[in-house]
């Protein structure tokens, strides 16, 4: 295996799908279907917070969506996990501030997708110093889903890094649907990661498509 080059992993970028079984109101297996259907880039299984699924049942849950993801091409990233990630053979993890280090964490996964969610320049260069292949950057609007999300930041500081020369292929995440996902293409994202969006709406897949439409006319 090699690094993913930018340009592929920008691709990927374009439409973001993040769920766990806990944000969706209807049969997790089929919002996922729907939004694969309606061309999302990338997913990330997220199993997280209140009712989330632990141990086996996470586990066999991962493995469901991963075989769905696989028939789509879309390529699986775990958040977090990087013991269930080498488990299943995901295609990369993506990681927070708060979890294992972006260097240890590469140590462990060797050429697989690695993502950093980041909140400052500093966090960013950092990110990229330790090998990270994306940044996800929020959260740009106000969010429910996630309660310790750290000051909603606008699309100001996707801008604002962007003109310190960041050049890493870049994510807006938070509060962002077909109605604001220009304005984070815009200010210099390379797409949108969603949950709410598509895992909450009523049509799962013409809320996708009408994502990948927006972001497609911006780029
Ligand atoms: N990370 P929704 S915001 C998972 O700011 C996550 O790093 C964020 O969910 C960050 O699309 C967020 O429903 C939640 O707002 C995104």
């Amino acid at each position: 295996m090699v690094r993913i080059s930018n340009e592929k992993m920008r691709e990927l970028l374009r439409v973001y799908f993040i769920m766990g079984s806990n944000n969706c109101k209807k049969d997790p297996l089929e919002v996922i279907r729907e939004a694969l259907e309606g061309g999302i880039t990338l997913f990330q299984f997220r199993e997280k917070g209140k009712g989330a699924l632990t141990g086996e049942k996470k586990h066999v849950f991962a493995k469901e969506i991963q075989s769905i993801c696989k028939k789509y091409n879309v390529p699986f990233i775990v958040n977090d996990d990087v013991d269930l990630a080498i488990a299943l053979d995901a295609d990369g993890v993506h990681i927070g501030q708060e979890d294992e280090s972006a260097d240890r964490v590469r140590e462990k996964i060797g050429d697989k997708i690695l993502g950093v969610s980041v909140h400052n320049l500093e966090e960013a260069r950092k990110a990229i110093a330790q090998g990270a292949d994306y940044i996800g950057v929020g959260p740009v609007f106000p969010t429910k889903t996630k309660e310790d999300a750290k000051e909603v930041q606008g699309t100001s500081l996707i801008l604002s890094l962007r003109q310190n020369g960041i050049q890493i292929p870049m994510v807006g995440i938070g509060g962002i649907n077909a109605e604001n996902a220009s304005e984070v293409v815009k200010a210099g994202a390379d797409g949108v990661s969603v949950i709410t969006a598509i895992s909450l709406a009523e049509s799962p897949f013409e809320s996708t498509k009408q994502l990948v439409m927006t972001v497609n006319e911006c780029l």
